[in-house]
């Protein structure tokens, strides 16, 4: 029986209560799960909170010790670019240091010490973060479960030891429209569309976009702008016409899913029956949210718990 918790980045106060909430108990320098129970964490531990060192002692030692099971998000999986040097191109990184990369990751830089020791045990411990994980009676993935991707993930991303990220995989992971790419940037990032020819939307920063994030568990979508992961004032950008081929996925079947990743806000919830997004900004003012799954294939909103929104 597990408890899956959502993006943590950095909040360690959040996290913390919330495992306590839960009825986990302190140990050392982490906390035992409640018998018969384990949690599973979504990804996504670094970059932006002030306590990202203390969440990674927790969640290492949780993992260690067989009371939680963690998988890779797009934070941790940047984390091993930034750090990896390129071997096509001296003095270059896997993922480009430029001041937009930069500036997502320097408080994480900040807290471990840019190559340091405990950065590279960390980056050497981020590359056995499965991308996803099928543990029969539920699924976990940080942002799209896409059985072509996952499946492609599943055979090619560990290395002989099955420990540890191929680091062939890796360098093409980072080789643009690679299948590597491919698969690495849907699962870890989600499903995104390019809009028709005229579509674009002006995103927070300003920037013009042409491609837009997806809601890929909404299988009744009837156009890009039933689909498209915007606020309110963006989504009149977004044209009202019919998605593409292949679009709406069908309804999922088998065991729910379970994802982080999309920053939702409001009283947490199931999206669907099957699908449940355990991401309510806690990198921000939201909680951070679990759910408390024990054997049930259709989710349940009173399963749901949270720790540490900001007071309004
Ligand atoms: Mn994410």
């Amino acid at each position: 029986m597990y408890d899956i918790i959502g993006d943590i980045h950095g909040h360690a106060e959040k996290l913390e209560g919330l495992l306590l909430q839960m009825g986990y108990v302190p140990d050392g320098c982490a906390y035992l799960a409640p018998t018969g129970r384990k949690a599973i964490f979504l990804g996504d531990l670094i970059d932006r909170g002030p306590g990202q060192m203390r969440v990674l002692e927790i969640v290492r030692q949780m993992v260690d010790s067989g009371n939680a099971l963690c998988i890779m998000g797009n934070h941790e999986f940047n984390a091993i670019g930034w750090a990896t040097p390129d071997p096509a191109n001296a003095g270059q990184y896997l993922r480009p240091r430029s001041p937009k990369n930069l500036a997502q990751h320097a408080e994480f830089l900040k807290q471990v010490g840019q190559d340091s020791a405990l950065h590279a045990e960390l980056i050497a411990w981020f590359k056995t973060l499965p991308p996803f994980l099928d543990l029969g009676g539920i699924r976990v993935t940080h942002a799209w479960w896409d059985p072509e991707r996952i499946a492609y993930i599943e055979s090619r991303f560990w290395d002989a030891s099955g420990q540890s990220m191929c680091e062939e995989f890796l360098v093409d992971a980072y080789s643009k429209h690679s299948l590597a790419y491919e698969a690495m940037e849907g699962v870890c990032k989600g499903l995104e569309l390019k809009l028709p020819a005229e579509g674009f939307f002006i995103d927070h920063e300003g920037h013009k976009r042409y491609d837009v994030r997806c809601r890929w568990w909404q299988n009744d979508a009837k156009s890009y702008r039933d689909y498209a992961i915007l606020g309110p004032s963006q989504s009149d950008c977004v044209p009202d016409k019919a998605l593409p081929t292949g679009h709406p996925q069908p309804a999922i079947e088998g065991s729910p899913i379970f994802v982080g990743h999309y920053w939702l806000q409001g009283t947490p919830g199931p999206l669907g029956p099957k699908f449940a997004c355990l991401d309510y900004s806690a990198a921000k003012r939201g909680p951070l949210v679990a759910y408390q799954w024990s054997g049930e294939s259709e989710l349940s909103e009173a399963n749901f718990v949270e720790f540490g929104a900001a007071e309004s």
